[in-house]
């Protein structure tokens, strides 16, 4: 529709193209405008429940959409529909679609009614889930709510292009990349460069030489607060100026400042940047400046509260429409009748669609209320007061506006009433309200973990072989192996991290890979914990195939938004639209002292839920995780045991073909009194307890759950429960952490309860952090006699 009356404008004989692509723009620009002001209108009504807008920042994103190309990637924030609408990766009826919280991913695409406004996407899979071309059209990145959480996603979605350009091992992955040639854009608002991740994020960027353009939309305020409690010395152009490329040094952004009202001077910015990205892979960082924001922050609150009447005056006189405005008037593109009726124009169509997203919105709750309202007048006469029950029915007649949560109340009410009656109308409603519950719960909570051919789930598992003169190598040397098969067999394979390339690893578990695959498949990186996270979720979403290192598993937390807001969530938040199939490797447990042998498990399964946490006691089974991981395409982390890579174990046969499955804990050790329920280093500690026990005639079974997500999908370790009745989770978390989570999986989702003849028990480390001094790991941690003494008292009770 857009694109038509730009069409429409070209066949004017007195336009040039240049000409006929103002008017488009400014015409896009007042639809965008009205969707805001109709958007705010909704909330204020009681239709929506909160709303975010673009207001104030249309002319530079028309600008910006003006140089995206197919194939180029968004990194940004809420502020962008404008740039969304122009590039048509979304309508105005969509966007209100998701003002509203539409469920249906055909109204809204983007998340299916799973995040606030103004969280745009792409899909990127199809139904099935399978890759669509990225090169159709631009793309979007899916959004989150955490200011600057874009920005380490953004490291790698531009770092893939150098990667698609430098590769000779990629140019056949043809539905990601034109050799590379593609740009990544960023936004973000001036206050949010007052996060870690920006600079961060930059600095990444720039050492990367990856193409990426950013834009920094500057409203001088976050919230309420002004630009000079957000960056010192309160002017962000001064602040990053130090990043600007030098003659000396082929890193370093280009950087330009120019005015978010002067539509000329941003066309030319714009055309600069994106051209030099593209063709010469040199970033930028565009600063926009004196935007504005006419409506304030969001629906909730108004700016009148913290801007000056100054203020809020001179946003009038530069509101951005206003000023490109008088900008065509003097140009002489336009009389005022035409800009007129395009601005009236513009209002009837938001308006429009915004109507065609309302009734879109409510046609099926409407239609399941009257079914149900059927439901419950079957039912009525079998209630003590049958005249409640139709009076039920007649409000859900009557609904005009139905929530399914009144809907299932209103149903579960009916049940109540007519409980004990045995009657088919009563069976019937039952059935309707156990399946419109299901249906609800499936809207909002599918695709937390892939449902296709996708998942780790669906890998084959393959034994383990050994020949009969395997040699005992040391543990590194098996990771390596795999590594390498991994490496020649997956050209999408890339391997990085802080001394994972030259070194090899402080563990030596890439060592010589670099050598052998050079350094763009196997590369050293900063210490920036939050972007290696963020350039392995980038590169992913392009179709790469990252394994990323984090050097400790205690440093994870540096990394930990980016993990749990972007990674974990993403293919939940866009219901299967997006994926980024990344593998974090990291190491961790015992080792020595605080910052060196932390093993937060519990934290990790509570905050990570929508990745597979693999816990290997050894690096053979490390080994088969990744090579199950790598057929997969579902985000995980696998923690290797600090202490195992110099002991010795015998080298497979099959490196890179053996494959572990996920969720199938295995029994070390089987014994017939105690069950102990363990994983990652403790196995080792477990075994030697249980061989002391066995001295005084203690038979411990010893279950090593390799990993906590998924969790013992077959409920082996309930079968254990019931040939011992006695359990112990042991782990080296805090009290209440991981063994607590165990405990909840086995006793109360496999049942274990109910076979348990003694109080279960958690053995687990101290509540504060390893100490370091000889013996700080022996009193900080669980150890063998801790786990003796337990067994023994629990034998007792
Ligand atoms: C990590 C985090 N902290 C706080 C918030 C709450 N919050 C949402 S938007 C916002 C202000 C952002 O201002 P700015 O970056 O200038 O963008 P603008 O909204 O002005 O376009 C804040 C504090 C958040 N979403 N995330």
């Amino acid at each position: 529709m857009i694109e038509e009356f730009e069409f429409e404008l070209r066949e004017r004989p007195t336009l040039t193209f240049a000409q006929a692509e103002v008017l488009s723009d400014y015409r896009l620009g007042w639809l965008s405008r009205h969707v805001s002001l109709i958007g705010r209108r909704e909330v204020m009504s009681g239709n929506a429940k909160f709303g975010i807008f673009g207001d104030g920042k249309e002319v530079a994103q028309l600008a910006l959409a003006r140089v995206m190309r197919p194939g180029d990637t968004r990194a940004g924030y809420y502020r962008d529909q404008t740039l969304l609408f122009a590039l048509g990766l979304l309508t105005p009826q969509q966007f209100f679609a998701q003002l509203f919280g539409h469920t249906d991913v055909t109204a809204e695409p983007a998340t299916a009614g799973r995040t606030m406004n103004a969280h745009f996407a792409t899909r990127q899979l199809d139904a099935d889930g399978r890759w669509v071309s990225q090169l159709a059209t631009p793309q979007s990145s899916a959004d989150i709510s955490p200011t600057a959480g874009q920005m380490p996603r953004l490291v790698g979605l531009a770092y893939a292009s150098r990667l698609y350009r430098e590769l000779d091992v990629l140019r056949d992955l043809s539905k990601f990349s034109r050799h590379g040639d593609e740009v990544a854009f960023g936004t973000i608002g001036n206050a949010s460069c007052a996060e870690g991740f920006f600079w961060e994020a930059i600095n990444a960027i720039g050492v990367l030489r990856a193409p990426a353009v950013i834009s920094i939309w500057d409203d001088g305020y976050g919230i309420s607060v002004p630009n000079e409690y957000q960056i010192s010395g309160g002017d962000l152009s001064a602040a990053l100026a130090g990043f600007r490329r030098r003659p000396d040094t082929d890193q370093g952004f280009d950087l330009y400042t120019v005015r978010g009202w002067d539509y000329p001077a941003l066309r030319e910015v714009y055309l600069r940047a994106a051209d030099r990205a593209r063709v010469s892979h040199i970033p930028a960082i565009i600063h926009v400046t004196e935007m504005t924001q006419p409506q304030g922050h969001s629906s909730s609150g108004s700016h009148e509260r913290y801007k000056s009447p100054e203020r809020l005056e001179w946003e009038r006189a530069y509101d951005p429409l206003r000023q490109m405005r008088a900008w065509i008037l003097e140009t002489g593109l336009a009389d005022p009748e035409e800009l007129d009726a395009i601005e009236a124009e513009t209002r009837e169509e938001a308006e429009a669609a915004r109507e065609r997203a309302w009734e879109a919105f409510l046609a099926e709750p409407r239609a399941e209320a009257r079914e149900l309202a059927g439901l419950l007048t079957a039912v009525a006469p079998l209630a003590d007061d049958p005249a409640a029950l139709h009076a039920l029915a007649a409000n859900l007649r009557d609904a005009s506006r139905p929530l399914r949560r009144e809907v299932l109340a209103t149903a579960h009410t009916a049940l109540v009433r007519t409980r004990g009656s045995q009657a088919p109308a009563r069976a019937a409603l039952a059935a309707w309200h156990a399946d419109y519950l299901a249906r609800g719960r499936e809207r909002y909570g599918s695709h937390l973990y892939c449902e296709d051919a996708r998942a780790a789930a669906r890998v084959p598992a393959v034994p383990v072989r050994y020949a009969d003169d395997a040699p005992e190598v040391r543990g590194f040397e098996i990771l390596r192996a795999t590594f390498d098969v991994w490496l020649a067999r997956d050209p999408r394979v890339c391997i990085f991290g802080e001394d994972v390339g030259a070194l090899g690893d402080v563990n030596q578990g890439t060592s010589g890979l670099q050598q052998k695959y050079g350094p763009l498949r196997v590369s050293d990186t900063g210490i920036r914990e939050a972007t290696i996270i963020g350039q392995a979720i980038g590169m992913a979403m392009r179709g790469l195939r990252p394994i990323a290192e984090i050097q400790y598993l205690d440093y994870i937390l540096y990394a930990l938004s980016p993990l749990s807001d972007d990674l974990a969530s993403l293919h939940w938040r866009t219901r299967g639209g997006q994926a980024a199939p990344v593998i974090v490797r990291t190491r961790g447990h015992r080792l020595e002292g605080v910052w060196h042998s932390g093993s937060p498990m519990g934290a990790l399964v509570h905050l990570l839920r929508g990745m597979h946490i693999c816990a290997p006691r050894d690096m053979t089974r490390a080994a088969g995780f990744y090579t199950t991981l790598l057929q997969a395409e579902e985000p995980a982390l696998v923690v290797e045991a600090l202490n195992g890579y110099r002991r010795r174990e015998r080298m497979p046969a099959n490196i890179g073909e053996y494959s572990l499955p996920l969720g199938v804990p295995e029994i070390l050790r089987p014994g017939e009194d105690v069950t102990v329920v363990t994983y990652g280093a403790c196995c080792a500690i477990a075994l030697e307890a249980a061989e002391a026990l066995e001295q005084v005639g203690i038979d411990v079974e010893v279950i090593d759950v390799q990993t906590l997500l998924p969790f013992d999908l077959h409920g082996i370790i309930g079968e254990s429960l019931k040939k011992t009745s006695r359990v112990i989770f042991f782990d080296e978390d805090v009290p209440g952490g991981a063994s607590a989570y165990m405990l909840q999986q086995v006793l109360e989702v496999q049942g274990g309860y109910w076979h348990l003849d003694a109080p279960p028990v958690t053995l687990t480390a101290q509540p504060h952090r390893p100490a370091y001094g000889s013996d700080g790991d022996y009193f900080s941690k669980p150890n063998a006699e801790d786990l003796f003494d337990a067994v023994v008292s629990l034998m007792a009770v």
